[in-house]
């Protein structure tokens, strides 16, 4: 109805807000008309003396039903739209959606991850969500869904895109420093085109160094570039070997980012701070591994 509805959800939406908004217009006219009509009528030189109006049977009847009814409509239209968006089909295709600040991630059922989530048209997709760290909150306009996404909850949303194209996926929740960076798409494709690019992206993956796919699913480059840009945090082209200052217990110091310094600025982020960053990079003690710090630190070294 509106431009650029694009799931099957989003029609039923836009006709609950229409019809919530048409009702709301007529009121507001009705009563300033009233207002207005009844501030001329009963001005004080035709009505020189107050007088108290009252017992019209007929009047308060009117005026209790007919907004009774609305306001009963309006409900009865919100809650079949809500109903639907939280009743997921069974054949819903699973994705875990990961945010942290600042990124998102999709991780589909075979283990494929991904920055966008691409989905294949006409089929149901279930989104669990889950926050690393703070309240976030996801948002798809076209497809007018919206939920938040609550650390220690977790919660769903399902949709089905029924146009193919690319839609904006944001963050709706303050998140902090770079909250309006928290972007990514949704790509909605023909199945064909939907299996050919997992077949594609999870042999990509598969080639790709473990170091950096750990990168990549762990959200780390969303503050850390790779090209020597300056997002939130220092870039990590060339890191190994790097020499700079860096704040230890409130005192600067000289470091090298040799393996030790590397190890400890992922498992205690906040013990060294590299001078001119905010302190804001979260412990990775617990969520990787040995090994899998074994491989990132492997993959920093060939970053030169
Ligand atoms: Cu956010």
């Amino acid at each position: 109805m509106f431009s650029g509805a694009a799931s099957t959800i989003a029609t039923k939406v836009d006709s609950a807000f229409l019809f919530i908004l048409v009702i709301c217009v007529l009121m507001l006219l009705l009563i300033t008309f009233l207002m207005v009509f009844f501030v001329i009528k009963y001005r004080r030189d035709k009505n020189p003396i107050p007088t108290n109006i009252e017992g019209n049977f007929l009047l308060e009847v009117v005026w209790t039903v007919v907004p009774t009814i609305l306001v009963i409509a309006m409900f009865y239209y919100g809650w079949i739209g809500y109903r639907e968006m939280e009743t997921i089909p069974e054949d819903a295709m699973p994705v875990k959606v990961t945010a942290q600040m600042w990124s998102w991630s999709f991780e589909y059922e075979n283990g494929t991850r991904s920055d966008e989530l691409v989905v294949p048209i006409n089929q149901p997709v279930k989104l669990e969500l889950f926050s690393r760290d703070v309240l976030h909150s996801l948002f798809v306009p076209a497809f007018r869904i919206k939920k938040d996404v609550v650390p220690g909850i977790r919660t769903t949303l399902w949709f089905t895109g029924d146009e193919e194209g690319t839609y904006d996926l944001l963050c709706t929740e303050y998140c902090g420093l770079r909250h309006s960076d928290m972007l990514s798409r949704v790509v909605v494709m023909s199945q064909d085109a939907f299996a050919s690019w997992m077949a594609g992206k999870t042999a990509h993956e598969a080639a790709e160094p473990a170091g950096r796919q750990l990168l990549e699913s762990q959200g780390c480059l969303g503050c850390h570039s790779l090209d020597g840009s300056r997002i939130v945090g220092p870039t990590l082209k060339g890191i190994f070997g790097r020499k700079g200052r860096v704040l230890t217990d409130g005192a600067e110091r000289d470091v090298v980012a040799d393996e030790d310094y590397l190890r400890r600025s992922i498992v205690k982020p906040n013990a060294d701070v590299v001078v001119g960053y905010p302190p804001i990079m979260p412990s990775q003690e617990g969520i990787l591994s040995d090994e899998q710090i074994d491989a990132i630190i492997e993959y920093l070294k060939t970053l030169q």
